[in-house]
């Protein structure tokens, strides 16, 4: 039948009566994280493998926060910044603190950058404000 004059003929025209349905292998295979790799290099002898391709990610890289012996702050005020900042018991913070008094230093604690970072400041500027010249610094683990 001419398309002109068939009584359809104001409907999209879709190719024959029956369309085919999507193909929905394709379609699934589209949207996964895998792809087929035919490793035989014979198109006759496919021994398709599926590979998962997993992006590269990488962790961040942490920072040992450091605490610095000196001969003037007390023992005390020592431990108890490391029980504010640092969230240790007081048992933990006196070992820390004895650790720094007789080895020159201790680490604290290793942190994310900002989290390294904002520590450091919290620690330097509670010694400041109570004029003990105690030290604070980080460093790349
Ligand atoms: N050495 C100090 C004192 O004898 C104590 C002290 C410990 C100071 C640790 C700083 O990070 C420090 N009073």
């Amino acid at each position: 039948m001419q398309r002109g004059s068939s009584p359809w003929r104001h409907l999209p025209y879709i190719g024959g009566l029956n369309p085919s349905p999507p193909n929905l292998l394709e379609l699934a295979v589209h949207h996964l994280p895998w792809t087929m790799t035919d490793r035989t290099g014979d198109p006759g002898q496919d021994a398709s493998v599926i590979t998962k391709t997993r992006p590269k990610t990488q962790r961040p890289p942490m920072y040992k926060v450091l605490l610095l012996n000196d001969d003037y702050t007390p023992m005390e005020f020592v431990v108890h910044i490391l029980e504010r900042f640092f969230g240790l018991t007081h048992a933990q913070a006196f070992e820390i603190m004895l650790t720094v008094h007789k080895k020159g230093l201790a680490v604290v604690g290793v942190f994310s950058f900002e989290v390294a970072e904002t520590k450091v400041a919290q620690v330097m500027d509670f010694a400041r404000r109570h004029q003990h010249p105690l030290q604070c610094t980080m460093e790349k683990d």
